[in-house]
C-alpha cells in the first residue's frame, strides 16, 4: 500500500515562502521534505517500505542519511524510534490521517544568520564574562553550536558542540582573539559565523559613556531583508541616547531609542557594496564626547528557487 501525497502542494507552499519577505528565512532555494518517506520515493508517497527501513537502521541493518532521519521523525520527537515507524504503519492503516509533524516540511539551505557578544569589540576588558550569541537562518533545526576563540572550545561551556546558542567567555588576557561559531542543522549542513580580531582591553575610561554592544540581526542580508540594528551604551551615566548615521548621513537623530530599523525598501544603492551604519551614544552628560561604532555591511540580489 502506498499513500501519494499532493506534490503540488508542497510546491505551492514552497513558492508562498519565496514570496514571504522574512529575514527569518532566505529565499534561496526552498525545498521539501516529505514526511514518512524514508526511501526518497520521488513522487513523495508513503509505504510500508519506509517503516521497514527504520526498522532496519534502529537494527543496524542499514544507515539512514540526515535527510532519511528528518524524514523518518513522522512524530516529530527529533529522534528516530519504533514509534515512528509504527506511526507510518498506522498511517496507512488509515487510523492516523496524517503525522504529527505534518506531511511535509519545507526549508531553505542553511545560512549565516547573526553573530554578536554583549561587549563589542573594544568593549569588554579582561575578566568581563563576555556572551556570544549566534542565529542561523534557513536549514531545520534544532542547531548544534561549535564555539571557539582562537581555535579553542570555549572552556565553560559545558558541551561542544552545544544545542545553545549562546557560550559564556571570559577573556584572561588583553589582546586581539578570533570567534568563530559553526552552526549545524539536523541535516548536518554547517555555516561558519566569524568575528575576527576581536580586541580585550585593560580597562575603559569609566567617565565617558561607551558603546556597548552594536550589532546587526543579519550579517548577511538579502535584497529583500528588512534589518535591525541595536546598540546599548554603558559607562558614563545613565539614561542614555543614540543617533544612527548610514554612509555619514544621519537618519534617526539622538533619542532614547536603541535600535534602528532599516526597511528593504529603504537601502542605500547599489548592491554588493559596503554600507557603513554608524551609532552614537551619549550619557546623561552630554558634553560628554560621543563614542560611536560602526558596522560595515552589504546586501546581495535575493536568489529566487
Ligand atoms: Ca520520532
Amino acid at each position: 500500500m502506498m499513500k501519494i501525497k499532493i506534490k503540488t502542494l508542497c510546491v505551492l507552499l514552497s513558492a508562498l515562502l519565496v514570496l514571504a519577505v522574512s529575514s527569518v528565512f532566505s529565499s534561496n532555494a526552498a525545498m521539501c521534505i516529505y514526511t514518512g518517506n524514508v526511501q526518497q520515493s520521488t513522487n513523495g508517497g508513503v509505504s510500508l517500505k519506509d517503516a521497514t527501513m527504520i526498522q532496519k537502521y534502529l537494527a543496524g541493518v542499514i544507515s539512514l542519511t540526515p535527510y532519511q532521519k528528518v524524514a523518518g521523525d513522522v512524530n516529530g520527537d527529533l529522534t528516530l524510534n519504533l514509534k515512528d515507524a509504527t506511526m507510518i504503519q498506522k498511517y496507512l492503516a488509515s487510523l492516523i490521517m496524517e503525522f504529527p509533524i505534518g506531511q511535509y516540511i519545507v526549508y531553505c539551505v542553511i545560512e549565516q544568520g547573526a553573530l554578536y557578544t554583549d561587549y563589542c569589540s573594544g568593549a569588554a576588558t579582561v575578566g568581563t564574562p563576555v556572551t556570544i550569541t549566534s542565529i542561523p537562518r534557513g536549514g531545520i533545526g534544532p542547531y548544534s553550536y561549535s564555539v571557539t576563540v582562537n581555535g579553542n572550545p570555549i572552556a565553560n561551556t559545558s558541551t561542544n558542540p552545544s544545542m545553545q546558542n549562546t557560550a559564556v567567555w571570559t577573556p584572561s588576557a588583553v589582546g586581539t582573539y578570533d570567534i568563530k561559531v559553526v552552526f549545524t542543522d539536523r541535516l548536518e549542513n554547517s555555516e561558519t559565523v566569524e568575528i575576527p580580531n576581536y580586541q580585550v582591553v585593560n580597562n575603559l575610561e569609566s567617565g565617558i559613556a561607551q558603546v556597548k554592544d552594536f550589532y546587526c540581526n543579519n550579517i548577511s542580508p538579502e535584497q529583500y531583508d528588512n534589518l535591525t540594528f541595536t546598540a546599548d551604551g554603558f559607562m558614563g551615566t545613565a539614561p542614555y541616547e543614540y543617533q544612527f548615521s548610514l554612509n555619514g548621513t544621519v537618519v534617526q537623530p539622538f533619542s532614547s531609542k536603541n535600535t534602528y530599523d532599516l526597511e528593504y525598501n529603504s537601502y542605500p544603492a547599489p548592491m554588493n557594496v559596503n554600507q557603513i551604519l554608524t551609532v552614537e551614544v551619549r550619557d546623561a552628560n552630554s558634553t560628554a564626547p560621543y563614542q560611536s561604532k560602526s558596522i560595515t555591511f552589504s546586501y546581495s540580489p535575493r536568489l529566487v528557487g
